[in-house]
């Protein structure tokens, strides 16, 4: 399997949907709901994940694709090459803000990560890695994460998460929310992970995301000596939803120990 020609492939693919994402700024958008009137989708979100899925079926026939809007292939297991794919992670704030939303792009062989883009379009900035290769911000090298105390961290977090919600008990965060030295909130679980790559912010928790969210940003954090699993210290399944926990090293561990000791999983059936 030749890598680095799908990565180079994978990164142009991207960069190009990004191209398309931005020209469509000018034009009206087709929006429509999915699961309930909060989970938006547009006509550029299914535009874009066709794209990618032409030019990957074309160059790739042998490849499975995983996409949120549904026109890849429907996977129950992760063997062989698989690309999944978020064309657009933030569609709330692609719809409110045109800012703030990112396309997300991975593969994996046999379940294991070996490309990862996260591509925020509108500042033109392109995470990448691939595992042994080092991670970068456009052609830029990314450092490895250093440790930090939970006193200092920034956290990503929505507020979702300690107000009374169906997955986790609100007082479980409330503690940790009180001791780290700020929250954000932005809104895209993708360019999260690309802020923890690069130390913009220290941890991103989430309750329930689905592998596109996440499957390019865990090769980019673990690239770095992030970790990246459930709220419970497991990893992730890549095929069904999970709480995401990614942060630096050393402070995963402390947060774990001192704050997520009462969270418990739904049981999955
Ligand atoms: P999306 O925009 O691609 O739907 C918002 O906090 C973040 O969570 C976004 O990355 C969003 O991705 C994701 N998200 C929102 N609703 C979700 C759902 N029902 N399942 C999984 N991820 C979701
Ligand atoms: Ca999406």
């Amino acid at each position: 399997m030749n890598w680095k020609e799908i990565d180079e492939n994978a990164k142009r693919w991207t960069r190009d949907a990004g191209e398309k994402i931005r020209a469509s700024f000018s034009e009206e958008l087709l929006i429509q709901t999915k699961s309930s009137p909060n989970d938006l989708v547009t006509n550029i979100d299914r535009e874009t994940e066709q794209f990618f899925i032409e030019k990957i079926r074309q160059a790739y026939p042998n490849h499975q694709i995983l996409g949120e809007e549904g026109f890849g292939d429907e996977l129950e297991k992760l063997d062989g090459t698989v690309w999944i794919i978020d064309p657009i992670d933030g569609t709330m704030n692609f719809v409110h803000q045109q800012r703030n939303f990112a396309i997300s792009v991975a593969v994996y062989q046999d379940g294991v990560g070996k490309v990862g883009l996260i591509y925020d379009v509108v500042h033109d900035e392109l995470y990448h890695a691939m595992p042994g290769e080092g991670a970068y911000l456009n052609d830029t090298k990314l450092p490895q994460l250093p440790q930090v105390s939970v006193e200092q961290a920034i956290i990503g977090l929505n507020a979702t998460w300690i107000t009374e919600n169906k997955r986790i008990d609100p007082s479980i965060l409330a503690p940790l929310v009180k001791k780290v030295r700020g929250t954000r909130s932005y809104g895209c679980a993708a360019m999260e992970m690309a802020y923890v790559a690069t130390g913009r912010i220290d941890a991103y928790i989430s309750l329930r995301l689905s592998p596109w969210d996440y499957a390019a940003g865990l090769i980019i954090v673990e690239e770095l000596g992030g970790k990246v699993t459930t709220l419970t210290g497991e990893p992730l399944t890549l095929l069904g939803q999970d709480s995401v926990f990614v942060s630096k090293p050393g402070l995963h561990d402390q947060i774990r120990k001192n704050y997520l000791v009462d969270y418990k999983e739904e049981p999955k059936n």
